[in-house]
C-alpha cells in the first residue's frame, strides 16, 4: 500500500496548496489507492524522519512496501506517472521528454519567483522592508508568468493532445500565483488553470487535504515542542 505524508494542520493561505496535493492528484489520476500519514512539526524535524524520509524535514514523502521512500513532489509525480504509464507520454518518446522538461521548468523557473512574492506577503514582518521588496518581486513574477503564457500559446495541453504531468504541475504551481493575485492580467492563463483544476482527480485531492487540515488546529502541529528543543 502507498502512504504519503501530509500536514496535520496548515495556515489558511496554504490550505489546499500544501505540496502533498500534487501527489494525491497524480495518484488519483492513475487510480492508485493510498493512505495519508498526517505528521506534526516535531515529527518532520526529528532525526529519524530526516535520515530515513526527507533530509530537509519537509513533506511530501511517498512510502511504499518494497521500495525506498521518495521525496520531492516533482520527483514523486514523475515517478508515479512513469510507473503507471499514464499522463506522461510513452517511454522514450519526445512527448515524455517534453513532459519532464515542463515539470522541471515549473519547479525551477516559475515556482521560485512565486515564492519570492509569497515570502513577502506571508512571512516578512518589517512593513518598510516589505513595501520596498514587494514591487520588485511582483514585477519579476509577473514577467515569468507572461513568458509562461507565451510558451503555452493558447494550447489546452502543454504537451501533445492530452493531459500530462506538465499540466498538473503548472496548474498546481499557479495556485500560488492565483492566491497572490498575480493572474489578474493573464485571464486566458487563469481560465486554463481553472479548467485543469476542475479535473475530478484534483478536486478530490484538494478537498481531502483541506478537510484534514480543517479537522485539526495549530496546536496539533506542536510548534511549541519544536521551539523548546531549539
Ligand atoms: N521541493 C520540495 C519542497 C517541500 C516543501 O517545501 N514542503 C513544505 C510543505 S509545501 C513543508 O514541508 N514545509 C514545512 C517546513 O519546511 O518545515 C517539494 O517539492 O517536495
Amino acid at each position: 500500500m502507498i502512504s504519503i505524508t501530509a500536514m496535520k494542520w496548515a495556515p489558511p493561505f496554504a490550505s489546499g496548496q500544501v505540496r502533498d496535493h500534487r501527489v494525491r492528484w497524480i495518484l488519483n489520476e492513475v487510480g492508485w489507492p493510498y493512505e495519508v500519514r498526517l505528521v506534526d512539526a516535531p515529527t518532520m524535524k526529528s532525526p529519524g524522519y530526516m535520515t530515513d524520509l526527507q533530509p530537509f524535514g519537509q513533506l511530501p514523502v511517498l512510502e511504499e512496501d518494497g521500495r525506498p521512500p521518495l521525496f520531492e513532489s516533482g520527483a514523486i509525480v514523475l515517478d508515479v506517472a512513469m510507473r503507471a504509464g499514464r499522463c506522461i507520454g510513452a517511454e522514450g518518446t519526445a512527448e515524455r521528454a517534453a513532459a519532464i522538461q515542463w515539470v522541471v521548468a515549473g519547479l525551477n523557473s516559475i515556482e521560485p519567483f512565486l515564492f519570492n512574492v509569497a515570502e513577502v506577503e506571508y512571512f516578512m514582518e518589517d512593513e518598510a522592508a516589505k513595501a520596498a521588496r514587494r514591487p520588485v518581486v511582483v514585477s519579476e513574477a509577473k514577467k515569468r508568468l507572461e513568458m509562461l503564457e507565451q510558451a503555452r500559446g493558447g494550447r489546452d495541453w502543454f504537451v501533445g493532445e492530452s493531459f500530462t504531468v506538465a499540466d498538473l504541475m503548472f496548474a498546481s504551481i499557479l495556485k500560488i500565483a492565483d492566491r497572490l493575485e498575480l493572474l489578474g492580467e493573464l485571464p486566458a492563463l487563469a481560465a486554463w488553470q481553472k479548467a485543469i483544476l476542475a479535473r475530478p482527480a484534483h478536486v478530490k485531492a484538494e478537498r481531502d487535504q483541506m478537510a484534514e487540515i480543517a479537522r485539526h488546529s495549530p496546536a496539533d502541529m506542536r510548534y511549541d515542542a519544536l521551539r523548546k528543543e531549539s
